[in-house]
């Protein structure tokens, strides 16, 4: 069928942002395909890409803005069913309400009784006026988003290390590889592009390979020597390396010389870290530590990619600063086909985190305790603003349990099913006392929520993401948004300058509020202010971020539209953009060596639950499963597995297709055993995506000190065979209600 226009885009699933051309016909997307002179995927896609956009024509979108009938008192609050719950509102009248339960907190208890979560998925404009309305109108830091769930710890490392914790290679770079370690990445199912560039780097270019992994993944096929941990083990196998290298004079004298600090202390921690003493913790053979030390070092160039097997883990920041530290050793980094690389998960990640959805940064990583910074966003916004850091998202959910948090803006997350202990999650949302969610579809959270707002998809506007390797690149409206849909910017910066207008019209009712300060300030600025909150168009919002960040200067609307994409940093209008970083230096000036000792502060087996649950992803579906199970993706895995070894399997006398209950100290689901040599005996691995039998049930609280990510890699299961399908609390949920997956107590 021809379509009739063919619009350029970015998919909106995952951090390598391949280039894709919509393909409309009568306001669908009749299919999609890959522009092959286009960086970063050159005309490739994964299953995803191609197939699985069809999630912004399912029947469940949201259309209008819903206002729950019933309040909902604090400590008491639960799920709404539609359509009996919630009746649908003109924009007015939910803005308004929002505006004024919003402020009503803000004045009564304080601009840091409301945190919000920013949005991965959404745009870097969509995100930087989120940020720019939680701080410079309602007065508070407490923006966050899923990144302290997924890279947190790497972010943690790499700031400590380097200074800086974007990936340092490019994507086009990859297939020109000599040498590279893959680990805690699956990256042919949650990276399927640039799993195709690193396997044509070992095919075609002859490329040494070592994997680093307990699961048996596709890249294990492709690798030279794969060496399979214990999970939770890695600072020790590193480490080893590391000893290695050392023992036999293989590390890089002149790079450790010129570039790095904290080398003899770093070289004092590794004695007795022996490949024989490292086996003994990881299970891995002492004389594949050594080939793979050996590999590493002596290569001319070699590269290091990981991912949440690394990050995701009360130790996540002491792993990646062991990968960190090798790179250091061996000089490999700063040159072409060396680096760092965490890959990012969502498809603006990158960009939510550069856009200033963390809670101690305005964009690019400026600090908000930094004076000068402060100086000059109050100038840009002309407002006051918290020298106070914000909560992360982790500190969010306790904060609601303590009574610190009483509202909360969820802008396009879902953390009911991405938290670790959803029973800890689901009870601590019970006692807000007011929720705004705003999202393209109902989902676990929002249902909880007192207002819903309905946003565009990626498909429905104008704006731009920014992929794994730092490159800023186009969203383009294709179709018109769903009913009274709008564009998450849009939705923001009405509800700023309501708010702001109503701040001045109420101020002096509030004098005694801790926001009065504030209040003052925004009531002498509000004609500047609302002035400058109207935005005409996306670009207007990028003009206006670049303005206040050094490092995307040079990157404008025109230049990405003709260069298909530039890199940040950016600093001036005739600069190429950077594909690859540290060429010369590192931002904190020397990289610095930071010693780590192995040690594991994870729930480990034991009698009563003698497994260790892996948690993780499916190449066909997207986290809670919202997007993907409301799209085609859907009928290739219809439901959860909960992958086991055979000999596992075996001494249980269970099979594939058997019903298990997998429980843990948090809780428990049940779900479909299949048996399969991909985990590691002991380990059973299940994908996080299906509501049904939601893997956060069973995961652990604890979080990685310095960088506050859960441990998603490790915690303590028991598994029975279970006599009939589930029938569970928690499993009616909004995407039965909409009829997108079967009700699993159905007959
Ligand atoms: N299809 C699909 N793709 C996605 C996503 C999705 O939901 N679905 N999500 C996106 C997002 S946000 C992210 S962050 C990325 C994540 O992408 P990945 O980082 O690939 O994520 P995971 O599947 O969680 O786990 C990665 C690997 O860690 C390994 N692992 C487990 N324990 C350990 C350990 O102790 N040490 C080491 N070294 N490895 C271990 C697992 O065996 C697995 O191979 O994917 C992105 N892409
Ligand atoms: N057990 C376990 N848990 C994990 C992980 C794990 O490996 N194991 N990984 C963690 C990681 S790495 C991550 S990144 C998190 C992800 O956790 P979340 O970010 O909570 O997960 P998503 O399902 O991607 O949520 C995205 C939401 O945004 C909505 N959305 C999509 N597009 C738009 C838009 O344009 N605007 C708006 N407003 N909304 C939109 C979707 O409908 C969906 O509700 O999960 C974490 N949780
Ligand atoms: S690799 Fe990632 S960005 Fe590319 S098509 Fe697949 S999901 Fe989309
Ligand atoms: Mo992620």
């Amino acid at each position: 069928m021809q379509a009739d226009q063919v619009i350029g885009s970015t998919c909106p699933y995952c951090g390598v942002g391949c280039q894709v051309s919509l393909n409309i016909k009568d306001e669908h997307i009749l299919r999609v395909e890959a522009p092959f002179d286009a960086a970063p995927n050159y005309g490739r896609l994964c299953v995803k890409g191609r197939f699985g956009l069809d999630y912004v024509h399912h029947q469940s979108r949201l259309k209008a803005p819903l206002i729950r009938h019933t309040p909902q008192p604090p400590g008491q609050r639960s799920p709404a069913r539609y359509p009996d719950d919630w009746h649908e509102a003109t924009w007015d009248e939910a803005l308004d309400l929002v505006v004024r339960r919003l402020l009503e907190l803000r004045w009564q208890h304080g601009p840091d009784s409301i945190t919000a979560n920013a949005c991965a998925k959404a745009t870097n404009e969509d995100n930087y006026l989120l940020q720019k309305y939680v701080r410079g109108v309602l007065g508070t830091n407490n923006v966050d988003h899923c990144t302290r769930l997924c890279h947190a710890g790497s972010v943690a490392a790499l700031q400590l290390a380097i200074g800086s914790s974007a990936m340092s290679n490019a994507i086009a770079e990859m297939k020109n590889l000599e040498c590279f370690i893959v680990t805690g990445s699956n990256t042919t199912e949650n990276h399927p592009v640039i799993g195709t560039f690193l396997k044509e780097a070992v095919h075609q270019n002859g490329a040494q390979l070592i994997v680093v992994d307990p699961r048996q993944i596709e890249m294990t096929r492709f690798a030279h020597l794969w060496l399979r941990q214990r999970p939770g083990t890695d600072t020790a196998l590193f480490n080893a390396m590391a000893n290695v290298i050392l023992k036999e004079n293989l590390y890089d004298e002149e790079f450790i010389a010129a570039r790095t600090e904290g080398f003899e202390e770093y070289a004092q921690s590794l004695q007795g870290k022996t490949p024989e003493w490292a086996a003994e913790i990881t299970g891995v053979p002492a004389e594949d530590i050594r080939a793979a030390a050996r590999i590493y070092a002596r290569a001319k160039a070699a590269a290091i990619y990981w991912g949440m097997g690394i990050s995701q883990s009360t130790h996540g920041t002491d792993n990646a600063l062991t990968l960190v530290n090798l790179a250091l050793l061996c000089g490999h980094v700063g040159r072409p086909g060396t680096g760092l690389n965490p890959l990012r998960g969502q498809n603006n990640v990158q960009g939510c985190s550069d856009a200033g959805g963390m809670p101690n940064v305005y964009t690019a990583y400026q600090p908000v305790t930094d004076p000068q910074v402060r100086l000059k966003f109050e100038k840009a916004w002309h407002t006051c603003l918290s020298h106070q850091p914000g909560l992360t998202t982790t500190e969010m959910v306790d904060g609601i349990l303590t009574g610190r948090v009483k509202g909360w803006y969820v802008m396009g997350e879902n953390p009911l099913m991405s938290e670790p202990d959803l029973n800890h999650a689901r009870q601590a949302i019970q006692h807000l006392e007011f929720f705004v969610a705003q999202d393209i579809f109902f989902n676990e959270t929002n249902v909880y929520a007192d207002v819903i707002l309905p946003a565009a998809s990626f498909a429905e506007k104008d704006g731009t993401f920014t992929n794994s390797d730092r490159r800023v690149q186009r969203i383009r409206k294709a179709i018109p948004a769903p009913g009274q849909a709008r564009a998450d910017w849009e939705i923001v910066s009405e509800l700023a300058r309501r708010s702001i207008t109503r701040i001045c019209q109420a101020a002096d009712e509030h004098t005694d509020s801790p926001s009065a300060d504030m209040d003052r300030v925004i009531c002498h600025s509000s004609e500047q202010m609302l002035a400058e909150w109207i935005y005409a168009h996306p670009s207007e919002i990028w003009e206006e971020m670049r303005s206040v960040t050094p490092d995307f200067y040079g990157i404008t609307y025109q230049r990405i539209d003709q260069e298909g994409g530039v890199h940040w940093p950016c600093p001036t209008l005739d600069h190429p953009g950077s594909p690859y970083l540290f060429a010369k230096s590192f931002p904190r000036g020397r990289g610095k060596f930071w010693p780590v000792a192995y040690g594991t502060d994870s729930e480990l087996p034991d009698d009563e639950y003698p497994f260790t649950l892996s948690t993780g992803r499916l190449l066909y579906h997207w986290h809670g499963g919202t997007l993907s199970r409301a799209s085609a993706l859907t009928d290739i895995w219809p439901e959860c597995t909960v992958e086991m070894h055979p000999q596992d399997a075996g001494h249980l006398s269970l099979q594939t297709g058997d019903w298990v209950d997998v429980s843990s100290r948090r809780g428990a689901i049940t779900a479909r055993l299949l048996v399969t040599g991909r985990s590691p005996q002991g380990t059973v691995f299940i994908p996080f995506h299906f509501v049904e039998a939601a893997a956060n049930v069973l995961t652990d609280l604890r979080l990685d000190e310095r960088a506050k990510i859960p441990d998603y890699k490790v915690c303590a299961v028991r598994i029975a065979k279970a006599t009939a399908a589930p029938i569970r609390p928690g499993a009616e949920t909004p995407l039965t209600q909409r009829g997108t997956i079967k009700d699993p107590t159905a007959p």
